[in-house]
């Protein structure tokens, strides 16, 4: 075992991982695509020949080459636990003959499968796909290391398997694309976030990049980071030559980069693909004279959602208070009736007005808390990607939301009374959040601000004996109604100003319950907003639909100096209509607005926008409830809507999750209108074969071409998606149809549709071909060698009527 403890050395001492492990083996003679973790076992010589080639060359810690090692790759248990303890023995072994300390990680990747929404893998099976690994290498290793990890829920779910089940250190490396997010959307800094606030001792980033892309990255990392830092990058970006791969970052310039990391911060350095021991050998050569660089970044609240991170610096943040069933008759039924998309459109209600956080609360009497809970959230963060504040005073129902929350929660709440306390900070601890602390405790709410003070005092002191920074809570001291208790108003106020001037930590109010029985509410809360910003307050729990209470906020943005040179204040006041004092508002005068949303949606139909933003159950009430042709349907509506959802994602607006949620929505429509399409087909007019081609796996395009043509009397052999050209040339010989229709939606697989067109003439098969899809052209199905090129569904069945013509 090695010496000294690695937590000790974290930060102080560089850590030098290896270098790339596939490319080794293959030098040493295994062909490439062999099954990289038998090799443990039938090999044990080769695997640890590399290990020790990467000591020799500096590195003094090792993975062990478990890349994918998961029950889902390797699914008999007896050949997983030999593989896997195999691995660990060789990299144990070649560390143990080093002359020098050499830690051993155990190397855990992603399961290849998506979690749900985006695919069908449960978060819970996630946790145990890693947790079996934990369990077979905790005691065989000296630390774990997450790696490549292109999405943060599965990152999250890897990491409470290891924190769940050993105390040994951890690594955690996730993997940008060249746009500089991850694949599901996160940025670096929200990496960051829930990585260390899901206590790994070290964060990184490997793979994907050479060191020249990753270079802002890595800066933006470090900028954010509290906890040293790791960085392995490609040989540069991968090439193609005659089929293969290869990488072109040689050990010299690779070296440079990594010198100029550390000397930017990074306490530890290893390759990943296309790297080798000279490499690993140049990096420790041109360091060898540098020191540790490593300064935590300042500490802030963060919180975040699926995609969206937001930081508690000098800006307001705006928590909507609208899925709240208290005082809310609709909400409570919805509820209790279990329509919780109800709740989700109210929810995208307070997005598009503007707010940055949203409080989920399901208190109502006769339903399962945490269920529902737990169930809401699921459907919130299918289509919403601001963080939420997750809303009970049932510790229970508080851990089960934070355990299958996608990010790092607000957690509301803590308060003074010990009990709650106890209970609460360990949820807070392990999964990362900022909690918020109400200044009450077993007494009830003092009066005077000084007594709430010492309550949030007391909050904080508790605390930080669980670990917990007094900068990761939030404190509310809470807000009386001026009607019944008006003395005690201007108290929270006061205690406000108490806490940010002389605790250091942000503040939050719940606004709306200052006015409760007086007339013109909203004229109250907007004044006691303006009193409670101005002691300091940073999150408002607010109804983000009250456009003047919003509206203020950002008048005292640029009054107060956060907004500078009124930047966001301009752009969302540029088009307000004010009326002059006396004056009854110009009718049809567009209000006060605080910068619609989306523009783009504006006069849409309600599918279209449904379509957009992923709303799959009013998107099948709206298709229900329209009277128009159901082709008509498909061209006006729901292509229209999935081209600005393609276009959004192509401007980086939205990501993965929202663009799946789109299509399945999208594919739900087309399920309710696809009966109306295929009832007036006839007797069949003959075969038509159709597929999307291999490594394509968009397929609602091919699928209304299929019931298009079934309407049209056709019979359809539909292939799939992602169909190899042999199966398409299999499927012709079998059916001898009339035409073979290929569609693709990628550049990138208009090659496939290619390869198939020259499989089938290689074979002698002379049906035509007609090709579609939103990258194909004319000129491209010529280019390619196809016959036809259909625009749409309709086109399809012009090709193929007049191509029946020609055959009778
Ligand atoms: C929905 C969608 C998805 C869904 C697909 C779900 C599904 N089951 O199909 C999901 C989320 C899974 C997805 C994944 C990806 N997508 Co995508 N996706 C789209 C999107 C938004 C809409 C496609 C669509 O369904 N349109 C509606 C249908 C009805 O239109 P259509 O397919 O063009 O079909 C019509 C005609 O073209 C024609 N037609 C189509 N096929 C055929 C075939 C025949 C024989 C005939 C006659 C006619 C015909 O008739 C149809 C009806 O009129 C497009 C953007 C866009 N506007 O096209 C991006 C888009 C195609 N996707 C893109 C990308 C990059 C991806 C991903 C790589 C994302 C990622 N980073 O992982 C992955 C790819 C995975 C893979 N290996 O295939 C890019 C492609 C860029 C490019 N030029 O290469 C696009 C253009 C988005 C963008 N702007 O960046 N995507």
């Amino acid at each position: 075992m090695a010496k000294k403890d690695i937590r000790e050395i974290i930060g102080k001492e560089f850590f030098v991982f290896d270098g790339g492990f596939g490319s080794q083996l293959q030098l040493r003679g295994v062909p490439a695509g062999t099954n990289s973790a038998e090799i443990n076992v039938d090999r044990a010589d080769l695997v640890c020949a590399i290990h020790t080639d990467y000591i020799k060359a500096g590195s003094t810690c090792i993975v062990t080459n478990t890349f994918g090692a998961d029950k889902f790759h390797i699914t008999d248990e007896k050949m997983r636990v030999e593989q896997i303890t195999a691995a660990c023995n060789n990299a144990r072994k070649s560390a143990d003959e080093a002359d020098k300390d050499v830690y051993v990680f155990y190397d855990m990747a992603p399961t290849g499968k998506l979690l749900k929404p985006l695919g069908d893998l449960d978060f819970e099976d996630a946790v145990d796909a890693f947790k079996d690994q934990v369990l077979l290498a905790r005691d065989l290793v000296d630390g774990f290391i997450i790696e490549t990890m292109t999405d943060l829920y599965e990152v999250k779910a890897a990491m409470l398997a290891v924190k769940e089940n050993t105390d040994k250190p951890l690594f955690v490396s996730v993997t940008f694309q060249e746009n500089g997010n991850m694949l599901t959307g996160a940025s670096p800094e929200q990496a960051v976030a829930l990585i260390e606030g899901l206590g790994a001792d070290v964060v990184a980033v490997n793979c994907a990049l050479g060191p020249n892309e990753l270079e802002p990255i890595i800066m933006r990392m470090l900028n954010t980071a509290r906890i040293p830092m790791l960085v392995q990058p490609n040989a540069g970006l991968p090439k193609f030559r005659n089929g293969e791969t290869y990488y072109d970052v040689g050990p010299d310039e690779f070296s440079d980069y990594i010198k100029k990391f550390v000397e930017a911060g990074i306490s530890g350095f290893g390759g990943c693909c296309g790297t080798t021991p000279d490499h690993i050998r140049a990096c420790c050569e041109k360091t060898k004279d540098l020191k540790v660089n490593f300064k935590p970044a300042e500490e802030v609240a963060r919180v975040c959602g699926t995609t969206t991170l937001v930081e508690f610096r000098n800006r307001v943040i705006r928590c909507g208070e609208r899925l709240n069933p208290t005082g809310k008759k609709k909400m409570k039924l919805a509820l209790q009736e279990g329509r919780l998309y109800d709740i989700v459109d109210e929810g995208l209600l307070q997005v598009e007005a503007g707010a940055n956080v949203l409080d989920v609360n399901v208190g109502v009497p006769g339903i399962d808390e945490t269920a529902v809970m737990v169930e809401l959230i699921t459907n919130l963060q299918e289509v919403i990607d601001l963080p939420l504040q997750i809303d009970s005073s049932n510790p229970d129902t508080l851990e089960h939301a934070c355990r299958i929350y996608n990010g790092i929660p607000l957690i509301n709440s803590v308060n003074g009374k010990k009990e709650v306390m106890d209970a609460v900070f360990p949820i807070v601890k392990k999964y990362g959040g900022t909690v918020i602390g109400l200044c009450i405790d077993e007494d009830g709410i003092p009066p005077t601000a000084p007594q709430r003070f010492e309550i949030a005092q007391r909050i904080i002191n508790e605390a930080k004996k669980y670990g917990i920074s007094h900068k990761r809570i939030v404190i509310d001291s809470l807000v009386l109604t001026a009607s019944a208790q008006q003395k005690e108003v201007i108290e929270t106020a006061k205690c406000v100003g108490l806490v940010t001037d002389n605790l250091g930590c942000p503040t939050a109010l719940g606004l709306s319950n200052v006015s409760f029985g007086l007339p013109n509410r909203p004229l109250i809360n907007r004044t006691f907003l303006v009193m409670a910003l101005y002691a300091g307050l940073k999150l408002p729990i607010l109804n983000p639909l009250d456009k003047e209470l919003m509206g203020a906020i950002d008048a005292f943005e640029v009054l107060n100096y956060s907004d500078v040179n009124a930047e966001d204040y301009i752009s969302r006041h540029m088009n307000d209509v004010v009326a002059k004092p006396g004056a009854a508002p110009a009718p049809g005068a567009p209000s006060e607005s605080t910068g619609s949303a989306d523009a783009e949606l504006d006069g849409k139909s309600a599918l279209f926008k449904s379509i957009v933003k992923g709303q799959k159950h009013q998107a099948v009430d709206a298709v229900k409830a329209m009277d128009i042709e159901p082709l008509a349907i498909v061209s006006d509506h729901l292509v229209p809507a999935l081209d600005k959802v393609g276009r959004d994602y192509d401007k980086g607006i939205i990501f993965l999750p929202q663009l799946m949620v789109s299509a399945e929505t999208a594919k739900l429509v087309f399920d309710e209108i696809k009966d109306k399409l295929t009832s007036n087909a006839g007797p069949s007019k003959g075969c038509i074969v159709i597929a999307t081609v291999q490594n394509d796996v968009h397929d609602i395009g091919k699928n209304i071409v299929k019931v298009v043509l079934q309407s049209y009397g056709f019979d359809v052999v539909d292939l799939g998606k992602d169909v190899p050209p042999e199966v398409v040339c299999d499927a012709v010989r079998e059916h001898n149809p009339i035409a073979v229709g290929l569609s693709a939606l990628m550049t990138t697989t208009v090659v496939s549709m290619e390869a198939t067109i020259k499989m089938m003439k290689e074979q002698g098969l002379t049906t035509p071909t007609f090709c579609g899809g939103a990258v194909v052209t004319d000129d491209v199905v010529k280019k390619i060698g196809g016959d036809y090129y259909a625009a749409d569904a309709m086109e399809s069945v012009r090709i193929c009527e007049k191509l029946l013509e020609e055959n009778t």
